[in-house]
Order: C-alpha cells, then structure tokens, then sequence
C-alpha cells in the first residue's frame, strides 16, 4: 500500500485533530508541509482547487476534509478504532457538532492573544478572502469575552463526560469525539496557556495532558514535490460506486462542481466517480499529477453541476 501523506503546517487546528488519529492509529506517515496562506502551488494539483487544511494523500488519492481523512483512516486501518464499537454515528455526529461550533470561538480567543503577533504578512487579508468577509482584528479582540462565553458552555459539557471517572470523552479509549474536541483545546492552550475558562474544569484539563501523551505516530518530512511524483506515478484506488437511492440519480461519469459550504469555497471540479451517503468522488487530471480521485465527504459540502 502507499505511504499516507498528510499535507498540514504546525499551527493548524485541524490538523491536529488528524495527527492525533494517527497517533491514535499508532501509524507511520509522511509530512508535506504546506504553506499557511495562498498560494499552495504543490497542494493544488493534487485537489484542483480545495486550499483547506489538512489534506491526506495517498497515491493518486486525494483526501479533502477532516471527516473525509479520519473515515479513510479507520476503513483502511480499523484497529484501534476511532468509534466505540459499532456506534460509527454517535462519534460522527458529536464530531460534526465540535468541528461547527467550537473552532471559530475557539480562533477568535487566540486571535486576542500575543502568540498571534507573529502570523505571516497577508495572513488576515488571506482570511478575509477566504471567509468571504473583511477581518478585523480590533473588532475581534473586542469580541474575545463572547467567544469565551460561547466556548465555557460547551467546556461544561465535556467535564460533564468526565465526571464517572472515564479517561476519555466516550469511554476508556480515545475516539473521533476526542480527537475533534481535543482540536480547538490544543489550539487555545497553545496559544494563550491554561487561562479561563480552563482553569475552571481541572478534569478537562488533566484530559488535554492525556490526549497530548498520545502523541502522532510516526511522522517523516517528504518534500511537497516528491509528493506530487507519488501521484504522478500512481493510479487512483477508488472505484466507480452507485448510490442507488441517490435522490438526484447522480451517476458516475457526470460533471460535478463541489465545495465547501461554510469558508474556502473554492469549487473543485470533475467527473463523479463515486458517490455514497458519506462520500463523494471525482475524479481528474492534472498535468502535473495525471489523473487523481478526489474525496470529500457530504456534510459541510455543495455538490452542483458546474458553472
Ligand atoms: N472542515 C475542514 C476545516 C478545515 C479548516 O478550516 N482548516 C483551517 C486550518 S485549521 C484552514 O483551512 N485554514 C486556511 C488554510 O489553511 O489555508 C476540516 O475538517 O478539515
């Protein structure tokens, strides 16, 4: 089998979340790291437009999308799993829940803080592009005390999780819900140390330190352009599926737009080749990768015809 490829840079959040699986996984990868602003001239053959972070690869097969990633991730690599036995749907949905509601407090905090003095130059006129909107920082800062608001109810709940005793969010071993919670908590201690409202839930707390103890696997650097001859020499895994209750009877073979619904909506098209209630395929060509499938998941995602 191919080497995993993660396509990520330090700082993100999201990343992280993958990293963490992967450590969960206990499993050896390859580290591309890409740039945190535009342009990504390695990322984007291999996506054809999608610029968010993390993206996985392996071989010709792209993974855009956290959810997308660590469902790959516990097909091809089942055990440990990332669910508490068969309840796939308990997992997938409280992740769903964290990675909407709780990264953009969650950034809005850090952004508060001085550890986010020393972003690139461009970096909040990138941001501002990418979500669509002007970015203030003046007024962002102002608006810290809410994001801590928004983000402190939400910590209740999860030193509600851990008050039988539990070492992790669902149980005695960690899963998609603490890798996806865990996500914006790193990011905030990292940032701004073990400030409010973390210093009111020692149990949750004492839960970061376990989830940082798990470490990310094994991880060796590849350079972004090997990652592209990975590809180029490869040829796409994934095969041509049918969803047969499909209600807009897409068929593999038609021409499809997708993209983001929330920030980055930058449409990446090509031609459906498979399509599940989870996931969808396209695939296409580049000619400095050649032909490539890519995989998106469905929730947070607009799946058109193109133009
Ligand atoms: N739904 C996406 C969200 C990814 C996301 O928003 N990532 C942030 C970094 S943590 C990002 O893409 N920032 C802009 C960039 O890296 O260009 C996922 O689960 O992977």
């Amino acid at each position: 089998m191919s080497d995993i490829i993660l396509h990520h840079y330090p700082t993100s959040p999201f990343a992280e979340k993958v990293r963490i699986a992967l450590g969960i996984k206990g499993l050896a990868w390859k580290s591309v790291i890409i740039p945190i602003i535009m342009p990504k001239p390695d990322l984007m053959p291999l996506t054809g437009g999608y610029r968010k972070t993390p993206v996985m690869q392996i071989g010709a097969d792209i993974y855009c999308d956290s959810q997308c990633i660590l469902r790959e991730l516990e097909r091809r690599f089942p055990q440990p799993s990332l669910y508490t036995g068969t309840d796939a749907g308990t997992a997938n949905a409280l992740a769903f829940w964290h990675d909407r509601n709780l990264f953009m407090p969650a950034v809005g905090m850090a952004f508060g803080s001085r550890s986010m003095e020393n972003l690139p130059a461009g970096f909040f006129e990138d941001r501002a592009r990418m979500s669509g909107r002007p970015l203030d920082l003046e007024r962002l800062r102002a608006a810290r005390p809410l994001f801590i608001d928004q983000l402190r109810t939400q910590w209740v709940w999860f030193d509600q999780m851990l008050a039988d005793g539990r070492a992790f969010l669902q149980g005695q071993h960690p899963t998609l819900v603490d890798c996806a919670v865990y996500n914006p908590c790193w990011f905030i201690r990292r940032n701004c140390g073990v400030v409010a409202p973390f210093s009111e839930f020692p149990r949750l707390l004492a839960w970061t330190e376990r989830m940082e103890q798990i470490g990310h696997g094994q991880p060796t650097p590849l350079d972004s352009k090997d990652a592209l001859a990975i590809a180029r020499a490869a040829s796409p895994q994934a095969t041509p599926q049918i969803d047969v209750h499909e209600p807009l009877g897409r068929t593999p073979g038609v021409k499809l737009e997708i993209s983001p619904d929330d920030t980055g909506k930058d449409p990446v098209v090509g031609e459906l080749l498979s399509i599940s209630t989870q996931e969808v395929v396209i695939r296409r060509e580049d000619p400095l990768v050649g032909e490539v499938a890519v995989h998106f998941p469905r929730t947070g995602f607009v799946i058109k015809a193109p133009g």
